[in-house]
């Protein structure tokens, strides 16, 4: 195994990847890859809690694939893996099920949220959806796992459960840590700045799509809410600008104050031209990519053969010794 960290995150492929999972995570993966050894995983189990089209799902997957891939994750220095493909997840999960407390997971935000959502399918998976995210990352030992703000809740039982463990039994856990942005880690929706950009929302108009068209992408930041006001300030009382000025500074990498002062005096329309260009222009070599590596299925599916092969080395050793450690009788 090599001496470098190692990093660990994961997406759901439900809905369509949006500039908050790309902002919020992506970016940050593709920033931080080359320091750690790196695994990223397309969750397609925590995607299951939510009722999918089986076909749609397993094209979703790959797409995900390729999405990682056309942001700039570098598939041949990482592993990029399917958590399906790799059964220790969900063998892990059974275990950390049974130090984790009901009140533990009644308290997640994210299921109480989700819950009022499907409130016709609240469901078990749901509900112990952070013990399965805790045994991805826990799996792996990860040193660091880069999120979105909502997922601070999660990581907090993370680290709760691998503390737990290592306490009834003995150190097997290392301590994950998260790695959350300070700016840029809750991008909000566009037609309701009160509610985090979702990439399952109904109402497409709330998100700006990494595969959307650019028109689309232009039309729909013309569109945002904003307000009544006329000049451009970073005011958190002013939901609807200080969000896309947070766009504006995550894809720019300048800072808030900067691009207020590039853009004083001139009105919102004149900004969200501008906004809807860098968008454009951000997510064009994105799309380019997206599109030569969809047309290569057989390329990708040796990227995932390979991050499952790679994977299933480390699961083995964590699974095997967690195991050893619960008092399970050895298969010989
Ligand atoms: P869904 O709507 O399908 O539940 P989601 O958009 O909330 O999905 P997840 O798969 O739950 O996305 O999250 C993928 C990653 O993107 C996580 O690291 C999460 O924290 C991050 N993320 C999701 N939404 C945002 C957002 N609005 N701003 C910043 N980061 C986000
Ligand atoms: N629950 C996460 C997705 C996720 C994840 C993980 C993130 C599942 N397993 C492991 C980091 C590490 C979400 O974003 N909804």
């Amino acid at each position: 195994m090599s001496e470098k960290k190692i990093l660990l995150s994961g997406i759901q492929p439900s809905g369509k990847l949006c500039i908050g999972n790309y902002i919020g995570a992506l970016k940050n993966w593709v920033n931080l890859q080359d320091e750690y050894e790196s695994i990223f995983l397309v969750v397609d189990m925590h995607a299951l809690t939510v009722k999918q089209v089986p076909s749609e799902l397993r094209q979703r997957c790959l797409s995900f694939v390729a999405q990682y891939i056309a942001c700039g994750i570098d598939p041949d220095e990482n592993t990029i893996v399917i958590q399906s493909h790799v059964p220790q997840h969900a063998e892990l999960m059974w275990v950390l099920n049974s130090i984790t407390y009901m009140g533990e997971l009644n308290r997640m935000t994210q299921f109480k949220d989700k819950s009022k959502q499907h409130n016709k399918n609240i469901n078990v998976g749901l509900f112990s959806y952070p013990v399965l995210m805790a045994a991805d990352i826990l799996l792996y030992q990860a040193d660091v796992v880069p999120v979105g703000a909502d997922q601070k809740q999660h990581l907090e039982l993370a680290r709760e459960l691998a503390h737990r463990f290592n306490h009834q039994y003995s150190d097997t856990f290392k301590m994950p840590e998260p790695f959350i942005s300070k700016t840029g880690g809750r991008i909000m929706s566009l037609q309701d700045p009160e509610k985090k950009m979702s990439k399952s929302d109904e109402n497409d108009n709330n998100i700006l799509g990494l595969l959307d068209p650019s028109d689309l992408l232009i039309k729909k930041i013309k569109r945002a809410v904003t307000d009544s006001g006329t000049d451009i300030v970073y005011d958190q009382s002013r939901p609807g600008l200080a969000n896309l000025l947070g766009i504006y500074a995550k894809l720019s990498d300048k800072s808030i104050d900067k691009i207020v002062a590039q853009f004083e005096g001139k009105m919102y329309s004149h900004f969200k031209a501008d906004l809807g260009e860098l968008v454009v222009e951000t997510l064009r070599p994105v799309q380019e990519k997206y599109s030569q590596l969809m047309d290569d299925k057989g390329y990708l599916e040796t990227v995932l053969k390979a991050g499952a092969d790679k994977s299933f080395v480390h699961a083995r050793k964590t699974l095997s010794k967690v195991y050893r450690k619960v008092g399970f009788l050895l298969k010989k």
